[in-house]
């Protein structure tokens, strides 16, 4: 399995998609949920490392993937083969 962590917060659309896409995919219980609204410190960590507060942001082995489409896309295919 690989290491699977999301910034996002409960009012952004875009977070939604992804939060649908979670579900659909069946890796809720996969993944770590960081919600940048209610932990200042996540939105801190999110702009030292990317330069930009914008969510979604999919932490991947520690590697941030942004953009909701290209994130629930990934999400997607490495549900069908989650290793
Ligand atoms: N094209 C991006 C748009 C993401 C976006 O605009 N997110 C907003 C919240 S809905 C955001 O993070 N804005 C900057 C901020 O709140 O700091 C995507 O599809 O992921």
């Amino acid at each position: 399995m690989k290491k699977l962590e999301l910034y996002y917060f409960d009012e952004c659309p875009y977070c939604q998609l992804v939060l649908e896409t979670i579900d659909d995919v069946g890796l809720r219980d996969k993944i770590t949920f960081k919600n940048t609204r209610r932990e200042p410190a996540n939105r801190e960590k999110l702009i030292n490392d990317t330069g930009r507060g914008t969510v979604p942001c999919l932490y991947i082995d520690g590697k941030p993937m942004h953009e909701s489409r290209d994130i629930a896309r990934w999400l997607t295919e490495y549900a069908k083969n989650p290793v």
